[in-house]
């Protein structure tokens, strides 16, 4: 038998060890969407009402059109935070990588956002074209794509379906960039949306997204899906009560 005190320190382990785990690194976001939800994501005022799905899949977030047609299946999922995170508006510098999936060798799937206005919309967006292999650097003054988008830079890339690419879109200062699985395709300079959260953005094609994270000094360090899920928690805490 252990005795009480025993009992407290073996429980009091467990708990610091879980929160070690979901911290992480430094100034690192992370979303890997294992824990089955996208809980503190929310859809744009786009469309926000159309019948679209976003859904974890598998530790996987699926966005699934339904066949409407592209202006009222056009959806954004922005990071509006949560209880854990509560300074998006004020992410400044950082840099956006995103495990990005498509099913289609065909163009309008979209891509991701970061220095989103959470008020008016306003945001640097990468958009890949897998119709035909090109990929481009946007900004734009609100949430609709289409209300006024000036094209910074374009490249070509190879696109590939059903296996994950990385995208990653970095915003220092002036300087916004983006790579695919770690090559730079695309360098510019613009000033005009200085800070905001991040969004992952689709059209009108079945898009998966994973493993989204976030670097910067001004990121809070927390992983979304930690990695002591509940079931493994109470396996942990069942483990406990068997040696008590
Ligand atoms: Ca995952």
């Amino acid at each position: 038998m252990l005795s009480k005190l025993h009992i407290f320190w073996r429980i009091f382990l467990v708990f610091n060890f879980s929160i070690i785990t979901t911290v992480g690194l430094a100034g690192t976001f992370l979303d890997d969407f294992n824990d089955g939800d996208y809980d503190g994501w929310k859809r744009s005022p786009q469309n926000e009402k159309s019948n679209v799905s976003w859904t974890v899949v598998k530790g996987e977030l699926k966005f699934d059109p339904k066949n409407l047609p592209w202006d009222q299946a056009i959806s954004q999922l922005n990071f509006v935070g949560n209880q854990k995170v509560s300074n998006v508006k004020d992410w400044t510098d950082y840099d956006l990588e995103v495990d990005i999936k498509h099913t289609e060798l065909a163009n309008w799937p979209g891509g991701i956002r970061a220095r989103v206005d959470l008020d008016v919309g306003g945001h640097y967006a990468v958009w890949l074209y897998p119709g035909d292999n090109s990929i481009k650097l946007y900004k734009n003054p609100g949430w609709d794509i289409n209300t006024g988008l000036v094209t910074l830079g374009q490249n070509t890339y190879k696109a590939e379906v059903e296996k994950f690419h990385t995208v990653k879109l970095s915003c220092q200062g002036d300087t916004i960039k983006v790579f695919y699985d770690g090559k730079e395709l695309i360098s510019a300079k613009d000033s005009e949306h200085k800070k905001g959260t991040i969004a992952l953005c689709v059209q009108d094609k079945i898009v998966y997204f994973d493993n989204v994270k976030v670097t910067g000094p001004n990121i809070p360090n927390v992983n979304m899906s930690p990695v002591i899920s509940k079931g493994k928690l109470a396996y942990v805490w069942g483990g406990i009560k068997n040696k008590i």
